[in-house]
């Protein structure tokens, strides 16, 4: 285990996140290497860390003054044991080869836990959509699918939106593949409802990650009823949690963007939800807005340098982190406790520092890791696959059913797994472990590729 480790480090010094991502699974996965010997001498572990391909290109575009912009691409195909690789398309400038791998190898064990047939990659780009043209947008999706094309497809890899890609940027990728690839095809998911796209798919991640907190609740025969949560981000994730929160009788008092986050001790309701999907989604606007039209509510600006984000420092039960990476330090962790947290579920991938994922489970809350809360998201990707390939459209009630069974089984897997592993309730140790196993076993199936 030390020695994987240390050539994960060695072999790539700076992805910080990606050593992170494979140390919790590494660490997870002990007793399951201890017990099968096999997995040991086919040296598993060194077989899936490492991606099955990378693609790195070079995004030039033109901006709205003439000037030439030149943008990094990546597309990551971590691992295609399961299924085609399946996975989001991230455009943020915090983007590198790192954060990229991360994600990939965390979308792994995620959808291994779907229960559907897909395999795990992830890819972006470290172009900033913020404050740019619709017209700057349609040019760098183009530029950026000019050269993606040629490496997906709808039986070989299918990208989807995450941070920065939305319905729009999935639109422009779609018109570009299809007049490169001359096929009108499921190559990507999150499209739009008249040309392809699923019921659902837009509210899947934070729905689902509501409903992974409800089973987990309901094993301590309890509900989101009368909940006061904490809820951080404001794009897709972040407001459809607040969406299945305020229709399951919870309370939401916060939310956040990269700027800064609001606090509303009268609660976030439909009314205040509906200006916030209009203020990021159609405006593009920023949180702080929701404040001068709602006065009672009140903003802090974010200040990266401060030890602690002030968002987790209020009364509440439960917690949904939305937003990013990382954003819960170990010293937030403990003030949650401090102020009555006894859930969370994390919408994001890997918002909490290791130290603040150790704080939970010694203080056994229910604590459900991304890769298990938020693979409502893919799942609903996975079903607009099988629509698509069907040439259908099910009804709402259908898709929601079926994202609902899934969530629950992903909950039963990792209790499963974890009580055989002597870590019950653990979701971490859970989750890891199931994925892993799954994902093993189809590699070793298929013999060393
Ligand atoms: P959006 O782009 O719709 O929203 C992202 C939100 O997070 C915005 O409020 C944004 O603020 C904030 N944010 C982004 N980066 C940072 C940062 N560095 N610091 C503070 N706040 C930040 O993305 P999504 O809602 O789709 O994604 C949110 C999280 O959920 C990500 O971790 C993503 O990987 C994960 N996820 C998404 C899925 C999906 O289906 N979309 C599925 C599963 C997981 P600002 O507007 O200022 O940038
Ligand atoms: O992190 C994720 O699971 C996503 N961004 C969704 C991926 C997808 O293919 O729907």
């Amino acid at each position: 285990m030390n020695e994987i480790m240390e050539i994960v480090r060695s072999k790539d010094p700076a992805q910080r996140e990606f050593h992170q991502a494979v140390q919790e699974v590494v660490d997870s996965v002990k007793p399951v290497l201890d017990r099968n010997r096999v997995f040991r001498k086919e040296a598993v572990l060194a077989r899936i860390i490492e991606p099955e391909r990378v693609i790195m290109f070079r995004v030039p575009w033109l901006d709205d003054q003439g000037q030439v912009q030149v943008n990094r691409g990546f597309r990551v195909e971590m691992n295609s044991s399961l299924g085609p690789y399946k996975g989001g398309l991230r455009f943020h400038p915090s983007v590198n080869l790192g954060i990229m791998k991360f994600l990939a190898f965390e979308q792994v064990f995620k959808n291994a836990l779907t229960t559907l047939a897909m395999g795990g990659g992830k890819g972006g780009s470290d172009f900033n959509p913020k404050g740019k043209s619709d017209q700057e947008v349609m040019r760098f999706c183009q530029s950026f699918m000019a050269e993606l094309f040629r490496h997906i497809g709808p039986n070989t890899d299918i990208p989807a939106g995450d941070i920065g890609v939305g319905a729009r940027e999935i639109g422009y990728l779609f018109g570009m593949y299809k007049k490169l690839a001359n096929e009108f095809t499921g190559v990507l998911t999150g499209k739009s409802l008249n040309w392809g796209g699923s019921l659902i798919r837009p509210e899947a991640t934070g729905y689902g990650c509501v409903y992974f907190a409800a089973e987990m609740l309901a094993t301590k025969d309890d509900s989101l009823a009368g909940k006061r949560c904490l809820v951080s981000g404001s794009g897709n994730v972040a407001q459809f949690t607040i969406e299945k929160i305020i229709e399951l009788g919870g309370k939401v008092v916060t939310l956040s963007d990269s700027s800064g986050y609001i606090y509303d001790e009268q609660g976030v309701d439909l009314e205040k939800l509906a200006f916030v999907k209009e203020l990021k989604n159609m405006r593009r606007g920023r949180i702080q807005e929701y404040v001068e039209q709602f006065p009672n509510a009140i903003y802090t600006g974010a200040e990266p340098a401060r030890k602690f984000n002030p968002l987790w420092n209020h009364k509440g039960d439960c917690a949904f982190p939305c937003a990013t990476e990382n954003e819960i330090n170990g010293h937030d962790a403990q003030n949650m406790l401090d102020c009555g947290v006894g859930l969370v579920s994390e919408g994001a991938n890997m918002p909490s520092v290791p130290e603040a994922v150790g704080v939970f489970i010694e203080n056994k809350i229910l604590y459900a890791p991304g890769k298990a809360a938020n693979a409502g998201g893919v799942a609903v990707s996975g079903l607009e696959m099988a629509q698509n390939s069907m040439r259908l459209n099910w009804p709402r009630e259908e898709v929601d059913n079926r994202l609902k069974i899934i969530m629950k089984s992903i909950h039963q897997t990792c209790l499963e797994a974890s009580a055989e592993y002597g870590e019950p309730g653990n979701y971490v140790v859970g989750a890891n472990i199931a994925g892993f196993v799954k994902v093993v076993n189809a590699m070793l199936d298929q013999g060393l590729v």
